[in-house]
C-alpha cells in the first residue's frame, strides 16, 4: 500500500496512520462511568487532554452521549452544551485532532465547523441525515458496528456467524458512504466491542480481527475497560488495564490502526512493543539475521 494512504486528513492535523497510535478517550457526560463526569468544566477537560497529548495519544476522542444500556436519551441541545466548548477548546490548544464520538448530524456540522478532526459514529452514520452531514464535513469518520441501539443492544444478542455479519454490515456502510462522496481512504471501521454482543461474539471478532483490515483506511478498536474483560477476570472497571492491554495487543497483532483507550500511557508502550515486532515481518525493514 502507498504511503500516501496511510495519512488522514484531520482537518489540517494529520494523522499519521503507518503506525498504529492510540485515540484517548476523553468523556463529557455527567455520568460517564469511569471518570463520573469530572471532565464537564473546560478547563479540567483540557488538562486531561493535554496529559493524554504527553503520553502519547494521535488524536482525543470526545463523547457527551451516554451508549452504556439504560442511559437516558441526550437532546441535540444537551449534546452540544457538553461537547461544543470542549472541542472548539481542544481544537485550537491542542497539536493532536480531535475526534467526536457522535451519531447526530446536528452535532456533526457544528463540531466541524469548530474544528473537530474526525467523527466517529457508533451508529455508522444511520440517523437521518447523518450520512449528508459527515459527506459536508469533508472529515474521516469512523463507522462502528452496533447491533440494534444502545438502550436495547445487550438483550440477547444472536448471530448466525457474527464475524461474517459484522463484516458485511461494515461493508455496505463503506459502500453507502463511498457512494454519497466519502473516500475509502477516509474511513475507518470498527467492529463494536460491548456494541450488542455476548462475551463469546466479543471474543470471536477478537480473534478475527485481522478479517477487517482490508475494509476501508484501518481498523480501530475500543475495548478499553470494557465488561468483557470484566467478565473473563471478575475485576471492576478501576482493575481492567492489565486484561485491556492484553486484547489491544491482540487486536495489534492482526493489524489494528487505532487503538481507543481511558489508559494511554501504557496503551502506547504496548503499541510501541507489537509495531516493533511486527515490523520484522515487513521485508521493508533490514534483516537483522
Ligand atoms: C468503541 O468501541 N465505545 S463508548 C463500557 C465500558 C467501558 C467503556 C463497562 N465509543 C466505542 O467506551 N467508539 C464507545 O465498561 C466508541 N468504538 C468507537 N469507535 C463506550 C465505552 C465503554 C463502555
Amino acid at each position: 500500500m502507498g504511503v500516501s494512504t496511510m495519512l488522514l486528513d484531520c482537518a489540517g492535523k494529520r494523522l499519521d496512520l503507518s503506525q498504529p497510535v492510540v485515540m484517548g478517550v476523553l468523556n463529557v457526560t455527567p455520568d460517564s462511568f469511569s471518570d463520573g463526569g469530572r471532565y464537564r468544566s473546560l478547563d479540567t477537560a483540557l488538562l486531561r487532554a493535554e496529559i493524554m497529548v504527553a503520553e502519547g495519544a494521535a488524536i482525543i476522542d470526545v463523547g457527551g452521549e451516554s451508549t452504556r444500556p439504560g442511559a437516558p436519551p441526550v437532546s441535540v441541545q444537551e449534546e452540544l452544551d457538553r461537547v461544543l466548548p470542549v472541542v472548539e477548546r481542544l481544537a485550537r490548544e491542542l497539536s493532536i485532532p480531535v475526534s467526536v464520538d457522535t451519531s447526530k448530524p446536528e452535532v456533526m456540522r457544528e463540531v466541524a465547523r469548530a474544528g473537530a478532526g474526525l467523527i466517529n459514529d457508533v451508529r455508522a452514520l444511520h440517523m437521518s441525515g447523518a450520512l449528508d452531514a459527515a459527506v459536508a464535513s469533508g472529515l474521516p469518520v469512523c463507522l462502528m458496528h452496533i447491533r440494534g441501539e444502545p438502550a436495547t443492544m445487550q438483550q440477547e444478542p444472536r448471530y448466525s456467524d457474527v464475524v461474517t455479519e459484522v463484516h458485511a454490515f461494515l461493508a455496505d456502510r463503506v459502500r453507502v458512504c463511498e457512494a454519497a462522496g466519502i473516500p475509502r481512504e477516509r474511513i475507518l471501521v470498527d467492529p463494536g466491542f460491548g456494541f450488542g454482543k455476548t462475551l463469546d461474539h466479543n471474543l470471536r471478532l477478537l480473534r478475527h480481527l485481522d478479517r477487517f483490515t482490508g475494509l476501508a483506511a484501518g481498523v480501530l478498536v475500543g475495548i478499553s475497560r470494557k465488561s468483557m474483560i470484566g467478565l473473563l477476570l471478575n475485576v471492576p472497571v478501576d482493575d481492567r488495564l492489565s486484561g485491556s492491554l492484553a486484547a489491544a495487543v491482540i487486536a495489534l497483532w492482526q493489524g489494528a490502526k487505532i487503538i481507543r483507550t481511558h489508559d494511554v500511557r501504557e496503551t502506547v508502550q504496548a503499541v510501541c512493543v507489537c509495531a516493533a515486532a511486527r515490523a520484522m515481518g515487513d521485508p521493508s525493514v533490514t534483516s537483522g539475521r
